[in-house]
């Protein structure tokens, strides 16, 4: 059996080969310029191993394709894809596009770890013939990055887009405000960037995001049928902002930047109307550059703000995002205020089961012992924090989302999200060291059956990522679980 992660709902394999020959064609239908861009992605990964001159075109009849389309099947859902494989032709179909983006993932999968190379390869490039038939478990499956205690470029970012949609992870959370970093342009509020983007953890030049290079990521995102969450932690995390602009503060007086790692000091002053007009401009520019549906305002650690006033403020916060047409998401805290039926908490410490049980309304589950990626993997792991606990491969996959939430419905849990805080973090190589390889068990949790998921059956299918891992160039934390070939 092939080592596909995540795995599959139903896979039968047959004892044949389709090989991708110079002559093999990419066959979109015509009219569908949604799929040709699909088609023309699956060529753009096939080319650089194969060297061959791979076209995506219309309606090709010729033996030797791979062809991409749409059916009427709504067994599949939004990302269910139907993949089959005879010597002469890959057929790849789904109900939405989405699918086929992901049905795409699993065919590069189903090719020798050399297609991953950035350079022509001899081959064979060959994909064992069958019949694949697969749909996700959850509709969240997610990782969010903090760019805002380390200041990540924008290739950074696209690199992290990249492997994680080889994963069919379709949630990117940018953490882009906290107490040392302001990394998002705000073109009413320019010193949020001028000023509160110039540092980070440590004092190094920090950066940020102008909208046209938020914009460019958000595309990227987009394209890899991944829907990007922007938040901006309030009323906490916010001494990046109140260091930019005096009026912010009580006192009208400006703190100085920050850049260590201490969390729950700063707090907006929810009492002054300037905090409102503030955020209806911040929120209201980041909204108009996120086609997705949601806006995070954070909420978390806001051990500056007495209770009462933190429950006022995100309720009139909530008011804002809606104004502005998005969805509201908050950490868990949020669910200690009322809050509409659609926003979303996002479960990281379990302290606040009783709301956000008492409440009912949906969760994205990111509990920080299991799905943190700053988590150390060993006490001997010199990057990350281990404050939740050291979290190795197996403690990352072996846990079940409906068992985190005594007593609440399942249907209520949208998913998972896998966050990796950057307080120890400086580059992608460090980003790829914490997220590879406990992302790809992220990936599976949410994405394949709850039956049949076992530790130890999936880490063999993981040892066999490793191969494909170094052609990628991928700097992955070689765990001693993990019986790598
Ligand atoms: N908790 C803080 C983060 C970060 C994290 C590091 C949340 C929601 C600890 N808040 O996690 O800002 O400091 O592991």
């Amino acid at each position: 059996m092939p080592n596909l992660i995540p795995q599959p709902v139903s896979i039968t394999l047959t004892d044949g080969a389709f090989s991708i020959a110079p002559t093999t064609v990419i066959s979109v239908p015509d009219a569908a310029p949604e799929l040709t861009a699909i088609g023309q992605y699956l060529a753009d990964s096939l080319i650089p191993p194969t060297g061959f001159d791979l076209q995506v075109q219309t309606n090709a009849t010729s033996v030797g394709y791979i062809s991409l389309a749409l059916v009427a099947d709504p067994s599949l859902g939004d990302e269910g894809y139907h993949l089959t494989i005879t010597p002469e032709t890959v057929t790849l179909t789904a109900h939405q596009p989405a699918g086929l983006f992901w049905g795409v993932q699993t065919l590069r999968q189903l090719l020798p770890p050399a297609i991953e190379s950035a350079s022509p390869q001899p081959g064979p490039w060959t994909i064992p013939t069958g019949e694949i038939r697969d749909h996700p478990r959850f509709a969240w499956r997610g990782v969010m990055l903090d760019v805002a205690r380390h200041f990540f470029s924008v290739d950074a970012v696209k690199r992290y887009i990249d492997l994680a949609a080889c994963y069919k992870i379709n949630r990117f959370h940018l953490h882009l405000s906290d107490d040392q970093g302001w990394r998002i342009e705000i073109k009413t509020w320019p010193n949020l960037t001028a000023h509160g983007g110039s540092t980070e953890v440590g004092g190094g030049p920090g950066g940020y995001y102008t909208q046209a290079e938020y914009a460019d990521l958000v595309a990227y995102a987009q394209a890899r049928y991944m829907v990007v969450i922007p938040e901006i932690d309030l009323p906490g995390h916010t001494n990046a902002a109140l260091a930019s602009y005096p009026e912010l503060n009580g006192d009208g007086k400006a703190p100085d930047l920050y850049t260590g790692t201490e969390v729950g000091f700063s707090s907006l002053c929810v009492d002054k109307e300037i905090t409102y007009q503030f955020l209806n401009d911040v929120l209201g520019e980041l909204a108009a550059l996120t086609p997705g549906p949601y806006l995070h305002i954070g909420g978390d650690e806001a051990a500056a703000t007495p209770l009462p006033d933190y429950v006022r403020f995100v309720e009139r916060v909530e008011t804002l995002v809606a104004a502005h047409g998005k969805q509201m998401i908050g950490w868990e805290e949020v669910t200690r205020a009322e809050l509409n039926d659609e926003t979303i908490a996002q479960l990281w410490t379990n302290k606040h089961d009783q709301h956000i049980i008492g409440r009912g309304g949906p969760v994205i589950l990111s509990p920080a012992f299991k799905t943190y990626l700053d988590m150390k993997y060993t006490a001997t792991t010199t990057l990350g924090l281990r404050w939740a606990g050291l979290i190795e491969v197996a403690d990352a996959y072996a846990w079940e989302p409906n068992d985190l939430l005594p007593d609440f419905p399942s249907a209520k849990i949208l998913g998972i999200e896998a966050p990796l805080w950057s307080e120890t973090l400086e580059d992608i190589k460090d980003i790829e060291f914490m997220a590879f390889p406990r992302l790809p068990g992220y990936a599976e949790i949410g994405w394949s059956p709850q039956e049949g998921r076992a530790w130890d059956e999936y880490r063999l299918r993981l040892a066999a990522h490793g191969p494909r891992w170094q052609v990628m160039n991928l700097n992955f934390y070689r765990s001693s679980q993990i019986p790598w070939e």
